[in-house]
C-alpha cells in the first residue's frame, strides 16, 4: 500500500513540475528549501530539517519516496499539503 501511495503522490508531484506557472506557494517554499539546504546540493537531509522542528517532526511523511532526505519537489508538496490543511482548519 505504501508503494502505491508513493507513487501517487510522486505522479502529483509531476504534475506540480510540468506547471508552467509558478505559484506564490511554490516560490515561497522553493526559497524556504534554499534556507534549509545549508550545504546546497539540493537535497534537504534530516540534520538539516532539524532546523525547522516542525519540519523535522514530519520528515518521514514528507520524504515521499523514503531515500532518506528532502527534494525541493517533496518540500513543495509538504508546504501545498500544509497550506490546505490550514485553510480547512480556518473555514469555520
Ligand atoms: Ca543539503
Ligand atoms: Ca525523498
Amino acid at each position: 500500500m505504501r508503494i502505491l501511495f508513493a507513487f501517487i503522490m510522486i505522479s502529483m508531484l509531476s504534475a506540480i513540475a510540468c506547471a508552467e506557472e509558478k505559484n506564490e506557494l511554490q516560490m515561497k517554499a522553493e526559497s524556504e528549501f534554499k534556507t534549509l539546504d545549508s550545504n546546497q546540493d539540493g537535497l534537504v537531509a534530516k540534520d538539516e530539517a532539524e532546523q525547522n522542528m516542525d519540519l523535522a517532526q514530519s520528515f518521514a511523511t514528507v520524504d515521499v519516496d523514503q531515500n532518506g532526505v528532502i527534494s525541493v519537489e517533496e518540500y513543495i508538496l509538504y508546504k501545498g499539503d500544509a497550506a490546505a490543511a490550514g485553510m480547512k482548519e480556518h473555514r469555520e
